[in-house]
């Protein structure tokens, strides 16, 4: 299995790309943001758990999290690799993920981290804000705190996985192709 993290700060483009690089590369997209929005669209117990927490910029506890990705793993046990997107964002969810990853016999090939900085990280979600109805993207307070639990809860998984030297920096700012073409040079030479 070919598994790739990718990471970065809320509006660094991890689901803009996920798309494509899903659809180049063949692996399962598992998305928590998605996952969590599916379950608040369908008002499930777990979905209005999350809520409560998505709407203040929050992260969903732990144990919520882990549980959803454990029980959407189950479903994918013919896939070629996995796309995390946006998950891990705790220390407690990357050693989640390990365990789970290690009862397979597989683990994470390469974190890509996108860099972006914050001022055009808020740009970009107030923008976002806009047509996307989402609670969380409509307030610049929010916004900025969801950065800050980035820097707070988020950052330290990559130190996590720089400790395994897995980290690979890419940048952010640029159009969307171009971006597109850095991952894929780097995916590239690791799956050659
Ligand atoms: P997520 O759904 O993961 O989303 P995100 O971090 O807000 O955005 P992303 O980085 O995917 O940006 P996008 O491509 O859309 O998280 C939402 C919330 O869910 C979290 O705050 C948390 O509460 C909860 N959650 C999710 N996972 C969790 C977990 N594991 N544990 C606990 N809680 C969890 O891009 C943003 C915008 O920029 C888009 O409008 C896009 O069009 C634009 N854009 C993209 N690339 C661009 C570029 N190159 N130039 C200009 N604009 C660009």
């Amino acid at each position: 299995m070919f598994n790739l993290i990718l990471f970065g700060p809320p509006g660094s483009g991890k689901g803009t790309q996920s798309d494509k690089l899903v659809a180049k590369y063949g692996l399962v997209h598992l998305s928590t943001g998605n996952l969590l929005r599916e379950e608040i669209a369908t008002k499930t117990p777990l979905g209005l758990q999350a809520m409560r927490f998505m709407d203040k910029g929050q992260l969903v506890p732990d144990e919520v999290v882990i549980g959803m990705v454990d029980s959407h793993f189950d479903k994918h046990k013919d896939a070629k690799g996995f796309l995390f997107d946006g998950f891990p964002r705790t220390v407690a969810q990357a050693k989640a993920l390990d365990k789970l990853l290690e009862l397979k016999k597989t683990e994470i090939s390469k974190v890509l981290l996108l860099d972006v900085d914050e001022e055009e990280l808020i740009k970009r979600l107030i923008l976002r804000g806009k047509t996307s109805g989402r609670s969380d993207d409509a307030d610049e307070n929010i916004l900025r705190s969801r950065q800050d639990v980035y820097k707070r809860e988020t950052l330290p998984v990559a130190a996590y996985y720089a400790k395994a030297k897995k980290v690979i920096h890419i940048d952010g700012i640029g159009e969307i192709d171009e971006i597109f073409e850095r991952l894929c040079s780097h995916i590239d030479k690791k799956m050659k």
